[in-house]
């Protein structure tokens, strides 16, 4: 084996194409419609989630990396050196790039549902990180983490950016957040980005962005549900829809239907009413006292909390 294979590994722990089947019938069928936001991120999807980061209206991510840029000495002076950093949902893993050169992680293990797509972000960083080590691990993590590997007295960190959270409900947020403590150990510490409460027009722009990306987005789980499970949904019949629920404190993203139809997936039959919609995706906004409740229901201390000069995002570590 050359270097640069033992620098590179790869472990599949990919959810079965069953599971996709039976959680989008399940939750087609139910009362109120909807499908869950991990099944936005199959390689369509996640590309597409790159264009809405850098679309204008999206003021989340260059928040962050703003946030991550103006306070990262402190950052890695509180992660620790030599840990093992571990990102749930790394996607792209264009934050983590900021970190690597300061923090020297032992090892970086990006964990993403999207196999192909973080087959290919992961050689790329590990090409151009040359002395990194690149443990990539196709999973769900929403499902039980676990490492492929047993790790013995390394520093542990997760880095979990972009605000992911927020797409839990409260209850569940605090299960996930639970996960992650498990897998880091006593020991270790969480890196967390979390979007922010504030004026509904700036929220709902960012969800409506006037190039169309949130709606391609959106609708693309359609086009993956006729592909991956033989299904029929006219996609133009369907429409993107974004709004602030200000008792809820979260954005909901919707597709609404435009007429009575009927849609079959694999051979299962379902109608749809005019107007009915299926929710999509909650991404949630917090207040930082409300986030850092939630981050001690979990079983974290608050150890250091930075925000941008605006506040409107903000960046946790919890240990
Ligand atoms: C990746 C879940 C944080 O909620 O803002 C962006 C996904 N959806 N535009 C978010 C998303 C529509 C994003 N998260």
């Amino acid at each position: 084996m050359n270097e640069s294979v033992q620098r590179y590994q790869f472990f599949d722990q990919h959810p079965e194409v069953a599971d996709f089947r039976a959680d989008i019938i399940q939750g087609l069928s139910a009362a109120k419609p909807y499908i869950l936001p991990k099944y936005f991120y199959d390689e369509t999807g996640s590309r597409i989630f790159e264009d809405i980061c850098n679309c204008t209206e999206y003021y989340p991510t260059r928040t962050e990396v703003s946030i991550i840029r103006d306070n990262i000495d402190e950052i890695v002076e509180t992660l620790g050196k030599d840990c093992l950093l571990i990102e749930p949902g790394s996607g792209d893993s264009y934050k983590v790039r900021l970190l690597l050169d300061a923090l020297r992680p032992v090892a970086y293990l990006p964990i993403d549902i999207s196999k192909r797509y973080l087959q290919g972000e992961a050689q790329k960083l590990a090409a151009e990180f040359t002395w990194l080590n690149v443990h990539a691990i196709c999973a769900d993590f929403t499902g039980k983490l676990r490492l492929p590997y047993h790790v013995q007295s390394t520093n542990k960190a997760a880095f979990f950016p972009g605000s992911t959270i927020g797409n839990f409900v409260p209850e569940q947020a605090v299960k996930v957040l639970e996960e992650i403590k498990m897998m880091v150990g006593d020991d270790g510490g969480l890196l967390i980005g979390v979007d922010l409460q504030k004026d509904p027009r700036i929220l709902s722009a960012a969800y409506n962005d006037r190039t169309g990306f949130t709606s391609q987005f959106n609708k693309n789980l359609l086009v993956r549900i006729n592909r991956e499970l033989n299904a029929n949904f006219n996609v133009d019949q369907f429409q993107h829809h974004a709004f602030y629920n200000e008792d809820e404190y979260r954005i909901e993203m919707h597709l609404v239907s435009m007429q009575d139809q009927q849609v079959t997936i694999d051979g299962q039959c379902l109608s749809f009413e005019k107007g009915q919609s299926i929710v999509t995706e909650y991404s949630h906004k917090y207040s930082v006292t409300n986030f850092q409740k939630l981050a001690e229901q979990a079983g974290f201390n608050i150890i250091k909390t930075w925000l941008d000069d605006d506040q409107l995002f903000s960046v946790h570590y919890l240990a």
